[in-house]
């Protein structure tokens, strides 16, 4: 059995999501973040050095990084549900989408996504940053132009990866003129599995940020 390790207001809840869309039984330990550091706790830690979340005791492995558990739990407890064949004509494209929203996406994203919690960040930073962040959504809008999924017309890991970045721009209005990407996330955010992942685990995100 599956044992996902959720933190409250996580990246973990990705693997809720997969696996109550994906048909993968598991099961599931929750934590909570400290309240005034927001960090992981302690216990978490005891499960793996890190203390992030996700992790994934899955086949005698302990697993952290959510793109790669996507893929794994994909790949060998979905039965290819949620996942692109290897041979699909797309599975190269979704391999980038797949590892796309914890790469090259994240560090703009997450940094200024926490800043107004940590007390924002130097002018100089806050406009290198931003520039980058639209520059990716508008990637993004393009490449959503026509599609409802990001990959082979279907909903993917790929879409479920990516989502949790789009929580944090959807909340701070930077998805309003962007039609495609509105829509999509939309789209997501109306799925019945969207919504049994936050009354399994939570709201995705703590409070709007501003
Ligand atoms: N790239 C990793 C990031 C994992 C990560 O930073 N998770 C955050 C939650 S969204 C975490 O565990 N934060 C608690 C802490 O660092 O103490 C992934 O996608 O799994």
């Amino acid at each position: 059995m599956i044992k996902l390790h959720h933190l409250d207001y996580s990246r973990s809840s990705r693997i809720i999501w997969l696996c109550e869309e994906g048909g993968i039984e598991y099961e599931m330990v929750t934590y909570h973040r400290d309240p005034k550091t927001r960090r992981a706790p302690p216990e978490l830690g005891e499960v793996h050095r890190l203390a992030k979340a996700p992790t994934v005791e899955v086949d005698g492995h302990v697993m952290v990084e959510s793109g790669a558990i996507i893929e794994y739990l994909i790949e060998r407890h979905s039965d290819g549900a949620l996942g692109v064949a290897v041979d699909h004509p797309e599975r190269a494209k979704y391999l980038e989408w797949l590892h796309f929203a914890e790469g090259t996406m994240g560090m703009s994203f997450i940094i200024t996504g926490i800043a107004p919690m940590l007390g924002g960040l130097p002018d100089i930073m806050k406009g290198f940053l931003q520039a980058e962040v639209d520059k990716l959504l508008d990637h993004l809008e393009i490449e959503l132009e026509g599609k409802d999924f990001l990959v082979a017309d279907k909903f993917t890991g790929a879409d479920i990866n990516l989502h949790y970045m789009l929580e944090g721009r959807a909340a701070l209005g930077q998805l309003d003129g962007r039609p495609n990407c509105a829509r999509y996330f939309e789209a997501l955010v109306a799925r019945p599995g969207y919504h049994k992942t936050v009354e399994l685990g939570g709201t995705v995100l703590l409070a709007k940020p501003s």
